[in-house]
């Protein structure tokens, strides 16, 4: 069984962290309903979904993805790169315990999950404006005794790794070329988005299905010609937030 852990919509989502998109109005209730309609989404995947109260203090508070990483034998809590997030992480802490034995890491380490892709045993991180040296450094360190590798992909016009590259399959990633250099992704099948969707490539990969937004119908078209199954959601006031399908769940198996 998995379990997906979630957090309801701020209602402080308009003052959100913005890097590469342009502010425009944000509908609540219709963020909340695309939000419940996302949960549902994770339900059909085949995931238990547990969903944390919002948290008014926290804009991006949704985002749970960017708070901690997951692996089958212990979760690592991020140091989130954007100052305004970095309290979002204790709730997380305290839902995560739970599940998994916890570590951390510690100033001046910067991380987010978005920035992290797990593929197997390696974890390859984006070096964005979000995760610094010493947040791959200490990731690496905590995590080599695992045997969890963990390797770095420089990225360029988006805000995090898992916005230009993630796994739609086993050995397939879904990629944006623009913002990432392809040749660090030797080995792997490579799907491309549309050139006309630049925002395609977060797709979240959950057993066999894939969520996948709704509003990007070229890219879709591929994955569904690759034989992937797909989950279709609308979240475009998530998006206006700069958020994507991959960043509002922590998705892991359970252990009970
Ligand atoms: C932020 O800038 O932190 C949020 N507005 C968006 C975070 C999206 N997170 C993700 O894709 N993992």
């Amino acid at each position: 069984m998995k379990i997906a852990i979630t957090r309801a919509v701020s209602p402080a989502l308009a003052s959100c962290e913005l890097s590469f998109v342009h502010r425009e109005p944000i509908d609540l209730a219709k963020a909340h309903a695309q939000h419940a309609a996302y949960n549902e989404a994770l339900r059909r995947a085949g995931c238990e979904v547990m969903q944390l109260p919002a948290e008014p203090a926290y804009p991006d508070s949704v985002f749970v993805e960017d708070t901690a990483i997951v692996l089958d034998e212990v979760a690592v809590i991020t140091r989130p790169g954007a100052a305004t997030r970095r309290g979002e992480t204790d709730s997380i802490a305290r839902a995560l315990r739970a599940h998994r034995p916890l570590l951390a890491l510690e100033a001046p380490a910067t991380l987010d999950g978005g920035d992290v892709m797990r593929v197997g045993r390696t974890l390859y991180v984006g070096e964005s404006a979000r995760s610094n040296r010493e947040g791959v450094a200490q990731l690496r360190a905590l995590l080599a005794p695992y045997g969890h590798a963990v390797e770095t992909i420089p990225i360029a016009g988006c805000l995090h790794l898992k916005s230009a590259v993630t796994p739609v399959d086993d050995g397939v990633l879904l990629v944006q070329p623009e913002w990432l250099d392809v040749a660090q992704l030797d080995g792997f099948t490579l799907i491309e988005v549309d050139p006309s969707e630049p925002h395609a490539a977060n797709a979240l990969r959950i057993g066999d299905a894939v969520v996948y937004p709704d509003c990007f119908p070229r890219t879709l078209a591929k994955l569904v010609a690759a034989g992937i199954e797909v989950i279709t959601v609308d979240v475009s006031e998530l998006q206006k937030a700069e958020g994507a399908v991959t960043c509002c769940s922590l998705v892991f198996e359970s252990r009970g």
